[in-house]
């Protein structure tokens, strides 16, 4: 025993640089492109520890495409894989702007992000199901769900499929793949550990992927949900999507003392891997290992996607109040969008021009998406879903007091 204990303490995480300060990623380690090992995909994951520890990168700084974990895509793939990441990004900057007119109370935008999701929905087989977040629409652009219908939810309009149900931008596209988004954070990532095991009961051939972000990982639905995939070697990918920020929460809060989030998949003994999100490449090759091992029923992987939110979190928020302006030029990995295209350039599959002409095309095709969709109606404008809607498709059996309240509105 000591005679004159000292007072204890416990230790709050502060992030590196505070508004005002010089941004300073100096403390990321980045390892070179081409330089992680790829496993065969039914490696035993105890001897892969390292893989959760360090980055899986493809495109170097010159714009070529190295190492072991290069080469998944044709280059026709890579082109469309570039014009579904722009997509996005001109249909955020459509949307966030709607939101600004009025058009529509709320909207969350995915700049600095899209090679995750776009890249990501290249790797599934139609009839597997993500369970997302509100940051990965790029899996329904990828997957072609129609640009009108996104925007239809979004004005919860009288063609909103969702019928007013769900808050703008929690689609829900079965057919697409594509869980209805809760707003609860992280209660997706058990419901697809669920899905994968009931598929696996089915006898079935498709496999299930949870998504969450960084932040949401404190959230004990996170844990839960390794338990159950690691116990059953369910089918599943689990993906987390570090962006550094959840809202004003830097990402050490949540990541703990694990090192890395990835980490945190070893004490279950998941396969645990770290990738360059910024990567189209990388964020492929690695979705599809992750996807093989699931499909042959090698068990769950979990995998860290390392990025970087460029935008404020919604348009709710004011990221100038807790990080410094300029944090994101100074972040180390780059921009999705400007890497892919310099690699196609340096393909000679790609120019400039082109890709000034396809921006046009873009936003033509968006803007013209956006005109038929404010044609049924805005938020406070035009069609609207109807108060009977409100009640129906919700419950197999509408409970009473729910008739009653429908009663009393007269629907
Ligand atoms: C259970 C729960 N807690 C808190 C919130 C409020 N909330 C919405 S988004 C968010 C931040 C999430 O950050 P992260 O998981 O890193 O995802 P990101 O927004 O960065 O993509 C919080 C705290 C919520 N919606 N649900
Ligand atoms: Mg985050």
């Amino acid at each position: 025993m000591t005679d004159n204990p000292s007072p204890l303490k416990f230790h709050v995480p502060e992030p590196e640089v505070r508004p005002g300060g010089t941004p300073d990623f100096s403390n990321v380690p980045i390892p070179k492109a081409g330089s992680v090992d790829r496993p065969p995909v039914d490696v035993d994951p105890r001897t892969i520890r390292d893989l959760a520890y360090s980055i899986i990168r493809v495109l170097n700084r010159e714009g070529d495409a190295v190492g072991p974990w290069a080469g998944t895509l044709t280059d026709e793939e890579q082109l469309d894989g570039l014009r579904h990441m722009m997509t996005l990004r001109t249909f955020d900057a459509r949307m966030q702007m709607a939101q600004r007119q009025g058009k529509t109370s709320f909207y969350m935008q995915h700049m600095g992000e899209e090679a995750v999701s776009c890249a990501f929905r290249k790797a599934l087989n139609p009839g597997d199901m993500n369970f997302p977040t509100y940051r990965q629409a790029g899996l329904l652009i990828a997957g072609g769900y129609p640009m009108v219908d996104m925007m239809n939810q979004i004005y919860s309009n009288e063609k909103d499929p969702l019928k007013g149900r769900q808050l703008p931008i929690m689609y829900s596209a079965k057919e697409h793949g594509f869980f209805s988004i809760s707003g609860n954070l992280t209660t997706q990532y058990i419901q697809a550990v669920g899905w994968a095991m009931a598929s696996a009961i089915k006898g079935d051939t498709k496999i299930a992927v949870g998504w969450v972000g960084d932040g949401a990982t404190a959230e004990s639905d996170f844990h839960a949900a390794l338990v159950f995939a690691s116990t059953y070697k369910a089918p599943v990918i689990l993906n987390i999507v570090n962006n550094q920020w959840a809202i004003s929460t830097f990402q050490g809060i949540a990541r703990g003392g694990s090192g890395t989030f990835a980490a945190r998949g070893l004490g279950f003994g998941i396969a645990a891997l770290r990738v360059d999100g910024n990567d189209y490449l990388a964020v492929h090759a690695v979705a599809k290992w992750a996807a093989e091992r699931a499909r042959s029923n090698l068990g769950p992987t979990l995998v860290e996607y390392v990025t970087y939110r460029v935008g404020a979190h919604s348009t709710s928020d004011d990221p100038s109040a807790y990080r410094p302006k300029t944090e994101s030029d100074a972040w180390p990995l780059g921009d999705p969008v400007i890497r892919l295209k310099n690699h196609l350039i340096r393909r000679g599959q790609w120019s400039d021009e082109r890709h000034k002409q396809t921006e046009a095309e873009i936003l033509e095709t968006v803007i013209s998406a956006q005109k038929e969709a404010e044609s049924h109606g805005t938020l406070h404008a035009g069609g609207k879903p109807s108060t009977r809607d409100m009640f129906e498709g919700v419950y197999a059996e509408m409970p009473p007091h729910l008739r009653r309240q429908r009663q009393k509105a007269g629907v």
